[in-house]
């Protein structure tokens, strides 16, 4: 079929839209990220990576620098550049980590 044909990085940015919208839909607006939703989101699905946030302020902290258009909700793009972040993080250690 055509996912099996897939590329691992066509299929990454499918992940992203998909877990992206599946954590949208739950409450409000159904095209954004609430709070709560974000919260869940880093919950069950960047468990190792950013762990759940430890209280309500560093959640509210994570929650003001991501909504850059202050509407308080995350769209697509929002979300994606917090991604992006997150993706330099982890490939400054990778490439730390293999540099001799
Ligand atoms: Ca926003």
């Amino acid at each position: 079929s055509k996912m099996t044909e897939m590329t691992p990085l066509e299929a990454a940015v499918g992940t992203l839209v998909h877990t992206f919208n599946k954590y949208a839909l739950s409450e409000g607006k159904k095209d954004t990220l609430t709070k709560e939703e974000l919260k869940n989101l880093l919950k069950g699905e960047l468990p190792g990576i950013i762990g759940g946030p430890k209280d309500k302020g560093a959640l509210d902290d994570i929650m003001n620098k991501l909504d850059t258009d202050s509407s308080s909700d995350l769209d697509f793009k929002e979300f994606i550049i917090f991604v992006a972040e997150i993706a330099c993080v982890v490939h400054n250690i990778c490439t730390k980590k293999t540099k001799k």
